[in-house]
This record gives C-alpha cells, sequence and structure tokens, in this order.
C-alpha cells in the first residue's frame, strides 16, 4: 500500500514536469481495496480488469515497479513497451488484464473472460473493478445479467469514491446503497469498508469463494475515497469545506498504521517500512529515467486491426 501511494506521488511529479504525458488518473486513497482484494485472488489463474485508474491494481497484482514507471515514462522497457501509459497499460503476466477508459467497458469483458475459464478448465474467478459512477451504465447491468443467469464467477467490484468525474453520486442515484443493484437479478451484494485492508481481504475471500463455488456472481462495493482530483490538473472546485481534511483522517495508510501499532509494531519499524517503500519507488524511477525511449520507428507494432 506504501508503494503504491509513493508511486503515485512520483507520477504526480512526473506528469507536472512533463516527462509523463497524457490524462493521468491517481487512485490515491483507494490502495486498500487493491491489496485488500488481491490476497484474496490467485493471480496464476485469476483476471483482474480495472479501469484508467489502474496503477494501484497493477502493483498490487505484482507487476514491477521499473516496468510501471517505464511504462508511464514511454520507455521500451515499460509493462507494454511504452504504448499503453497511465490509462491503458495492462500485466497479463500478473493477473491484470488491461485498464479501460470506457466507463464500464471492463464488466461485459471481465463477464466473458469468466465464460472463458468454464471451458478452458482454469476455474477462473474474474475481477471486473469500476467506479460509482459506472454502475449507472447500461454495459454493467447487462454483464451483471448475463453472468448472474449463466451463474459466472465473477466479481463486480465497485470502487465507491463517492464521486464520477466531479458530479457527486449521491446527487445521481435514488438508491445509493449501490450493492444492492443486482438484487433483482439474483447477484448477490455486499458493502465493505474500503479503507481497511483487512476488512476488504476478508469479504473478498468470500466473494470469491462464493463465485468459484458456482453460486454466480457477487456485486461488491467498497466504500472509500480519492484523495487527489479526478485527474492529474482537477482544481477540485466541488469538494466541501473540511471534505480533505476528514477524508485523511481515515485514509487507509492512517488506518493501517494505527491497527500495526495495535499488534505491536513500533513506530521504528513503521518508519522502515514506509522508508524502504519510498526507497524502491525511488530507486525504480531513477533507473526507469535512465532507460531508452520506445522507438518511434517500432510504433505500429502489435497493433490489431
Ligand atoms: C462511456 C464513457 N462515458 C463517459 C466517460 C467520461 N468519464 C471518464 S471518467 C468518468 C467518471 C467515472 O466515475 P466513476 O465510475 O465513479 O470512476 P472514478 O473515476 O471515480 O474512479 C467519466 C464520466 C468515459 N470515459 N466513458
Ligand atoms: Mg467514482
Amino acid at each position: 500500500m506504501f508503494r503504491i501511494r509513493f508511486f503515485e506521488d512520483e507520477i504526480s511529479n512526473l506528469r507536472r514536469d512533463s516527462l509523463v504525458v497524457g490524462s493521468v488518473h491517481l487512485c490515491s486513497g483507494q490502495e486498500a481495496i487493491y491489496v485488500g482484494a488481491c490476497t484474496a485472488l490467485d493471480l496464476s489463474r485469476d483476471a483482474v480488469f480495472p479501469t484508467y485508474r489502474g496503477h494501484g491494481w497493477a502493483l498490487a497484482c505484482g507487476a514491477p515497479l521499473d516496468a510501471m514507471f517505464a511504462e508511464l515514462l514511454g520507455r521500451e522497457a515499460g509493462t507494454n513497451g511504452g504504448r499503453g501509459g497511465s490509462a491503458y497499460l495492462s500485466t497479463p503476466d500478473q493477473g491484470m488484464f488491461g485498464e479501460n477508459s470506457i466507463v464500464g467497458a471492463g464488466a461485459p469483458i471481465a463477464t466473458g473472460a469468466a465464460l472463458a475459464g468454464r471451458y478452458d478448465g482454469s476455474d477462473r474467478v474474474t475481477v471486473a473493478a469500476f467506479g460509482d459512477g459506472a454502475i449507472n451504465q447500461g454495459s454493467v447491468t447487462e454483464a451483471m445479467n448475463f453472468a448472474a443467469y449463466l451463474r459466472l464467477p465473477v466479481v463486480f467490484l465497485i470502487e465507491n469514491n463517492l464521486y464520477s468525474e466531479l458530479t457527486p453520486t449521491a446527487a445521481m442515484v435514488a438508491n445509493d446503497r449501490l450493492y444492492t443493484r443486482g438484487n433483482a437479478m439474483g447477484v448477490k451484494g455486499v458493502r465493505v469498508d474500503g479503507n481497511d485492508v483487512d476488512a476488504v481481504a476478508d469479504t473478498m475471500s468470500e466473494a470469491v469463494l462464493h463465485a468459484r463455488s458456482g453460486k454466480g456472481p457477487v456485486l461488491l462495493e467498497a466504500m472509500t475515497q480519492r484523495l487527489v482530483g479526478h485527474y492529474i490538473g482537477d482544481a477540485e472546485q466541488y469538494r466541501a469545506p473540511g471534505e480533505r481534511e476528514r477524508a485523511a483522517a481515515v485514509e487507509p495508510l492512517v488506518r493501517l498504521s494505527q491497527k500495526l501499532r495495535a499488534h505491536g509494531v513500533t513506530t521504528d519499524e513503521l518508519a522502515s517500512i514506509e522508508e524502504t517503500a519510498r526507497q524502491d519507488v525511488l530507486d525504480a524511477r531513477e533507473r526507469a529515467l535512465a532507460s531508452p525511449v520506445a522507438d518511434p520507428s517500432t510504433v505500429l507494432e502489435h497493433l490489431y486491426a
């Protein structure tokens, strides 16, 4: 979780210096969802389909820091040879099958991958991760109904950060208990504190067991808050006074640190965990910055049309 946070901090700096280009959506504040969920998955066969806010998913799945930095910096050594960048990277060797910048588009793809798993003998569970805004997309409802009818092993995971871009989700839905959306279709719905990594791990373990044992999909709503803008450059004028401070007091790293201390981890040990993570991130950043940029003459390679 610390590595993800520090990675995002550095990406923010690199974007400001125009070394990373294009639109970047950071996941700071949502780390407990990715790390908690991945502990419940078997990533040698399971598959995760995140959104454009997907750096944390890739890292939690096990994507190397060096390749992640290199990808966002457009380097040859990137996870996708520098072609995917922030919003389109994929690390299938680690079970992360690609970000998607079309809101709600990952849900049918994850459902298809679960259907494929029924025939290829993998017994795979797939995770369709998307935001609270995406729950209102028709593609998500269609995918949930299809998965429910065929009892496919899909966990539809809502990262509910309370905003869809710059609009509060509470201003867009009549029922803000989003986990109940699948009730009419027979999709089991659960809500979890998405800032508590243990709670996410436990709830996700139950969801994965439910899905893998043939009982059908689960709609898991993880409540969280992003500590940064929707994208880098978002002026965040929509925030209520005091909202940031309240969010910072209950964010996942604070919660994790409190929990570790309560379990006997000393302040020094905690500082050393943080320092190691920070140094790993800074070292990886330097190596990526020193590595060659992708050769423009290869730009047409790996294209499917
Ligand atoms: C089909 C589609 N419609 C609109 C957009 C523009 N758009 C990009 S992000 C976003 C908000 C999505 O909010 P949410 O699903 O809550 O995810 P979050 O960004 O909060 O993680 C929108 C509307 C898009 N990318 N795709
Ligand atoms: Mg959202």
